[in-house]
């Protein structure tokens, strides 16, 4: 076949049917590994993408998804990055069947299956992203830390160019996944749906009765009404701030408004810091 005889030529260049293809066997891997967490590697596969890409500096264009250098021990080794091994692993074998496509291609693309299969909205991808080497590790402490607030949250973001809305709107991916104990120290879920992408952390965090979780680890909050759902600071720093807060409002009345301004601010967070040669962008058919 055509694709075949280029590649052996060294002069294969994917095109939209290829990445609908990776994204496929991701697709297919995510049904077939239902035995992890609550049933889906989904949203640790987003926690990937968005950990590779969330190092972004825009003052001195270091970092992002462009790299890769997660793959080495200084940054995968940063605190922040315990247990994406699990979502690396995840995509080994995906990488040794599409050996064209880049490994920070891959975890960008990952990040788009894994929201679009847990019923979130599409995220219009771009290739163009190139794996470089140990020496383009980022240093540590890019990524926000859980334990502290808005002050910290802006300082962060405002880094990679995001604004109050779009902090919010990022925040949102909070509705899937949980925390472990022996990654972050912090424990449970924040939604009852953890495999699925709706609007519920915004109404949990605007409808819930929410107080300090009494135990050994790091502080955190937990609903008062059922106490199987957690908060982390960080969370409840978006209902804290009034700028921040307007957002939650708005997102927790407005599923479709929420969906389409996540949908935004992932593909801006997916394209930090990355050197595109095209502007079209292309959009997955999602399975079923
Ligand atoms: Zn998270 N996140 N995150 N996040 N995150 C965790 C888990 C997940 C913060 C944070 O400290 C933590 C964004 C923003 C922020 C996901 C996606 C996105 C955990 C738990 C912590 C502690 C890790 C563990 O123990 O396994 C902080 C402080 C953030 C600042 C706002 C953004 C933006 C995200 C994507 C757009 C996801 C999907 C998870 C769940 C991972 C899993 O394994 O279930």
């Amino acid at each position: 076949n055509g694709a075949e005889q280029a590649k052996a030529a060294g002069v294969f260049t994917p095109k939209q049917e290829d990445y609908q293809k990776v994204y496929d066997k991701i697709a297919q891997l995510l049904v077939e590994h239902d035995e992890y967490d609550d049933g889906s590697y989904g949203p640790v596969l987003v926690r990937l993408a968005w950990h590779a890409s969330g190092t972004y500096d825009a003052e001195t264009k270091t970092g992002g998804s462009n790299g890769a250098t997660m793959r080495f021990p200084p940054e995968g080794d940063h605190g922040a990055n315990a247990g994406l091994h699990a979502a690396r692993d995840f995509l080994d074998p995906v990488q040794k069947e599409f050996p064209w496509i880049t490994y920070s291609d891959l975890w960008t693309l990952a990040g788009v299956a894994a929201i679009q299969e847990m019923q979130g909205p599409k995220i219009p991808w771009r290739p163009g992203r190139n794996d470089r080497d140990v020496s383009y590790c980022t240093p540590d402490g890019r990524l926000p830390d859980a334990s502290k607030e808005q002050k910290h949250l802006r300082a962060i973001f405002n880094r990679m160019g995001f604004n109050d809305q779009e902090i919010v709107a990022l925040s949102g991916a909070h509705a899937l996944g949980r925390c472990h104990t022996d990654r972050s120290g912090f424990s449970g879920p924040w939604t009852f749906s953890p495999t699925v992408l709706t609007n519920d952390y915004y109404k949990l965090l605007m409808e819930e009765k929410w107080a300090y979780k009494k135990w050994d680890g790091p502080k955190q909050f937990e609903d008062v009404s059922t106490k199987t759902l957690m908060m982390l600071p960080t969370d409840m720093a978006l209902i804290k701030d009034k700028s921040f807060k307007s957002y939650v409002e708005k997102y927790a009345k407005d599923n479709d408004a929420f969906m389409h301004d996540f949908s935004n601010v992932v593909m801006k967070l997916f394209e930090l810091g990355v050197p595109f040669q095209t502007e079209e962008r292309m959009t997955f058919k999602t399975s079923e």
